[in-house]
């Protein structure tokens, strides 16, 4: 299974195949479902990985399918050796590995090594007694008492999921570590011994396995201040604080990160890190200069967050952003790695987060779905970097409709962020984070596909046995899509091929943003070279130019944009499906163009790629 069929390992020096590569993220519980017991699994997956080959998917991304007892959906692994029963076997991993590297493409898993279970025998291990040989694999720390005799948290640290980052451990009498849930105990990186079993257990085993490399997650938070001190008191109506300060990009985290690429470097595996808390490109290019020989690219979340309050207590309180937020966020993160050897991606979704349409775009009917839809589709195809699609993003999924009362959200961090607004008893609080969930929550990423019209979207058979409530929304579905030229579907198909065909201005090229104070539309001119058939190097450029509100928005000077004569200017896509009358001086509501300042009919093989 080790060899595959795909195209040379480099087109060019500087040039790996993830780079132009359109990465595919499956969150395997909702993505299909093989055999109707309501939650989707392996043998579902490997059945779309035509639908998938179609669509002009490189490279899927299966979000955590190990062993787990599921307090944050498989982000907290038992046991990375074997896979969580009703996705199925070990065996099916290697069939859809073989399946894929058939069709040319290839499969990259999540790596969660910040933290296990405390189902993992590693931590059953740890606990179990303070001379434990594994004792020191984890984070244990002894109590703090006040005059009053009272226990307190080692530390005042606040969760990702609300409460303290300690909980105590009644067996050894200390509190373990965890930033996420009391469930997720934190791995000790500082211990050697720790780290090579992480390197073996997990990373080596599934790369021996044929797997050609992993999202790593928390890629940022393995190196930890040593001092376990208090944080700064930013929120003084809690006993817990914000402090990323203390855990986030510590001391010895590029030393830890060299050592992953050592042991990912003599398989060739792709390497893509999650990296939070880390807003600036000063602090982001050594994760990804090629030279660092750390990680080949890493998610920045900076439009991600778009809308989140406060990253911590505050984050589900709304916050409203205008456009040119959006504008100047995406800029910042195009041209961060122009003149370095360093490499960006591209997203608008993930697990995580709320549907793009619905944060980005405007749902509130069917035209303005589709259109906004479409335009967030050129968005992102457009933009330098690998491009990273969420399942379901492709055919405009939305979030849940608002109908839907709170007790649809699943995911633990919206149930604690919830019980800890219900708890306060504010009532404005409740409301606003009602309000922010409804936005933002990361349950709305996490509904089943929707593959059909039928009641059960052809995610299961039983729509009643679904795992989470199934979405509803007519044409919002492959089935009612595929083969509609008009549809979003066909549009990302059409877009993502125009992507590869077109790689040197969309994938590698420069970005420069035009108009940035405008509210309304957003262009952007992206610039690429190729080498003609005589050797010289002929500059490319394209426009993109996007609607985004629900009114007719003036076009801005095309031609003047381009720095071209006006009778050099040819369109190359819209998200209108007009053919004609195409510089008339408006854009429809939410409508994208893009012209470029080349013949589209010179096909790339009259150039080569530089
Ligand atoms: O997320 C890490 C993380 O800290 C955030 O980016 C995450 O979006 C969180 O909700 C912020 O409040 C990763 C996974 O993507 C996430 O699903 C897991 O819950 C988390 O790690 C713990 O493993």
């Amino acid at each position: 299974m080790g060899s595959i069929a795909v195209q040379e390992e480099t087109i060019g020096e500087g040039r790996p195949w993830w780079k132009a590569a359109t990465f595919y993220q499956v969150y395997p519980a909702s993505f299909k479902d093989s055999n109707d017991d309501g939650w989707g699994d392996l043998p579902g997956l490997l059945s779309k990985v035509d639908y998938l080959h179609a669509l002009g998917v490189d490279c899927i991304w299966v979000s955590p399918i190990f062993e787990s007892p599921q307090k944050d959906m498989g982000y907290d692994v038992s046991d990375y050796q074997k896979i969580y029963a009703p996705y199925g076997s070990i065996e099916d991993v290697d069939t859809l590995v073989a399946a894929c590297h058939d069709r040319g493409m290839r499969v990259i898993l999540d790596l969660v090594v910040n933290h296990t279970s405390i189902e993992h025998a590693w931590f059953q291990e740890s606990r179990s007694s303070k001379d434990s040989p594994k004792r020191d694999w984890y984070i244990w720390k002894p109590a703090r008492y006040d005059s009053n005799g009272l226990r307190h948290p080692p530390t005042n640290w606040r969760g990702y999921f609300a409460g303290s980052t300690w909980t105590w451990d009644e067996h050894t009498q200390e509190y373990y570590l965890h930033l996420y849930a009391p469930e997720q105990p934190d791995l000790n990186w500082e211990n050697k011994e720790c780290r090579e079993a992480i390197y073996e257990d997990t990373m080596r085993f599934w790369l021996r396995r044929g797997v050609d490399g992993f999202r790593i997650d928390t890629v940022n938070k393995y190196s930890k201040r040593t001092e376990y001190v208090d944080a700064t008191i930013t929120d003084p109506f809690s006993p817990y604080q914000a402090a990323p300060e203390m855990w986030c990009n510590g001391p010895r985290i590029h030393e830890f990160i060299r050592e992953i690429n050592q042991v990912l470097a003599p398989y060739s595996a792709v390497s893509v890190g999650e990296l939070s808390n880390t807003p600036d490109p000063k602090g982001v290019l050594p994760y990804v200069s090629a030279k660092a020989k750390e990680l080949d690219m890493v998610f920045e979340f900076s439009v991600i967050r778009l809308g989140n309050g406060d990253l911590f207590s505050g984050k589900y309180i709304y916050k409203p952003f205008p456009l040119s937020q959006l504008k100047s966020l995406t800029e910042k993160w195009q041209c961060f790695i122009e003149g370095t050897d360093g490499w960006t991606t591209v997203f608008c979704e993930n697990h995580d987060n709320g549907r793009a349409v619905s944060r980005f775009g405007d749902p509130s009917t069917p035209e303005l779905w589709r259109a906004s839809a479409k335009t967030i589709a050129l968005w992102q195809t457009t933009l330098s970097g690998t491009l990273f699609l969420y399942q379901g993003q492709e055919i405009g999924m939305t979030n849940m409709p608002t109908s839907w009362d709170i007790t649809h959200y699943k995911d633990v961090e919206a149930v604690s962020f919830f019980a800890e607004a219900m708890a306060s008893g504010d009532e404005e609080r409740i409301r606003k984070t009602r309000h922010g969930l409804g936005i933002l929550a990361r349950d709305h990423a996490r509904l089943p596909f929707r593959w059909n019209e039928d009641e059960n979207v052809g995610f299961t058979t039983d729509e009643t046995n679904s795992w989470m409530r199934i979405p509803q929304e007519r044409g919002i579905s492959v089935e009612s899509q595929s083969g509609d030229e008009q549809s979003v579907l066909e549009f990302y198909r059409r877009t993502l091929a125009l992507r590869q065909e077109h790689q040197e201005t969309f994938v590698f090229g420069t970005h420069q943003l035009l108009d940035r104070e405008n509210e309304s539309t957003w262009a952007y001119v992206k610039e690429g070279f190729v080498v003609g058939r005589d050797g010289t190097e002929v500059r490319r450029r394209a426009l993109v130019v996007m609607n985004f509100t629900a009114k007719m928005a003036p076009l801005m000077d095309v031609s003047r944009a381009l720095g071209c004569a006006r009778d050099e200017v040819r369109l190359m896509v819209t998200t209108g499906g007009k053919e004609e009358g195409l510089d008339d001086g408006a854009l429809s509501a939410w409508e994208g163009r893009v012209y470029c300042d080349f013949d589209l009919d010179m096909a790339t093989s009259d150039s080569r790629h530089l």
